[in-house]
């Protein structure tokens, strides 16, 4: 399967995170795209630099103010002290119930806070660059799926799927499975499902699609009451408005086996196969892993290919956007397992 991949995803490495009140090194780090880019070329499939530029679709998924914030977040926090070269500017403020959100303060930190869901998505000085290759690689995907590919894989860090129209969290800063779903629709499909798969509910793709119609959202994930990211990715999510019914949340207790996980995939491929759409995004997460260090699902690198073998069967020209995991060294052999399962088929 063709691949989207750039080496721009390097320049995101910031050096830690909170975790427990400690500052440990970032789950999410330059090392699992290595370990993915590795076993692709080990298994013979074709890597390709994006070639799309995604500004324009990147305007339709997230707001103005925000684009403009994540652009300039690492110069503007340069700006304040040369000796911010060394340190990773973290929220410590936020505009909960109450507060507002539509001024947006002068202050740095309160703007990182006004654009942030969490603490937990630490920014360097290559946060954008690698960001927006991620971007560039979900609309060249798509392009692809234009010309005639049955499936293209963007394997992009930093993962999307937190990140919301005016917000970063959970290591995400561009939703790249929304700007996949919107440029689909950009280039004429008029059904679009996106599938998530990742251990954590995409909080942020799920508030993108919520009162539209055209784009399915279903999400297989941690029972939000216990995981991450908590306020959001419940059952009786169904969408609003003219989207009431096309979005489908199938969260699953902590600790949940492989079987179960399954026949929620099952649930949501039937749901997938009654939206009739012309083209499918999946947000793949492979945090589901057994050995994952921070999510608690079972899943085997067999078990990968036997999702990708049943997401075929779908028969939809499909975008596979790589999001969580956080076993690196496995990270690969399940990335490609999914992949080649799909090729299989
Ligand atoms: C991103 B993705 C460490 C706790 C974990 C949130 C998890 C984000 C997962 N401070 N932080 O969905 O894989
Ligand atoms: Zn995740």
């Amino acid at each position: 399967m063709i691949t989207f991949f750039s080496e721009q995803h390097a320049l995101h490495a910031p050096e830690f995170e909170f975790f427990r009140g400690e500052r440990v090194p970032c789950f999410e780090s330059p090392a699992r795209a290595v370990f993915v880019r590795q076993q692709l070329l080990a298994r013979g499939h074709t890597l390709r630099e994006p070639d799309a530029d995604s500004r324009p679709v990147l305007a339709q998924v997230h707001t103005p103010r925000y684009l403009a914030f994540l652009e300039r977040a690492w110069s503007d926090w340069m700006a304040l002290d040369p000796a911010n070269c060394a340190r990773q500017p973290f929220p410590s403020v936020w505009p909960v119930r109450t507060l507002r959100s539509d001024v947006e303060p002068l202050n740095f930190t309160a703007r990182l806070g006004l654009y942030s869901m969490d603490n937990g998505s630490p920014l360097c000085a290559g946060t954008w660059a690698a960001a927006k290759a991620g971007a560039d690689a979900a609309v060249s995907a798509v392009g692809l799926l234009g010309a005639g590919e049955r499936g293209v894989f963007c394997a992009t860090r930093p993962p999307g799927h937190h990140a919301g129209a005016d917000f970063m969290g959970g290591y995400c800063f561009l939703n790249n499975a929304a700007v996949a779903a919107q440029a689909l629709r950009q280039q004429g499909c008029d059904r679009v499902a996106v599938l998530d798969v990742d251990y954590h509910h995409g909080n942020g793709t799920q508030s993108l699609f919520y009162d539209r119609s055209d784009v399915l959202f279903v999400s297989l994930h941690g029972d939000p009451r216990t995981e991450y990211p908590f306020y959001l990715g419940h059952a009786d999510e169904t969408g609003a408005g003219a989207g009431e019914g096309f979005n489908l949340n199938l969260p699953l207790p902590a600790g949940s086996p492989a079987c179960a996980w399954f026949d929620a995939l099952e649930v949501a491929c039937a749901r997938m196969a009654r939206h009739g759409a012309d083209a499918l995004v999946v947000s793949l997460g492979l945090d589901t892993f057994a050995g994952d260090p921070i999510s608690t699902f079972a899943l085997k690198a067999d078990d990968y290919s036997r999702l990708g073998q049943r997401l075929a069967k779908l028969a939809v020209p499909t975008v596979f956007v790589l999001e969580g995991g956080y076993a690196a060294a496995e990270l690969g052999v399940n990335a490609v397992n999914v992949i080649e399962g799909f090729e299989q088929d």
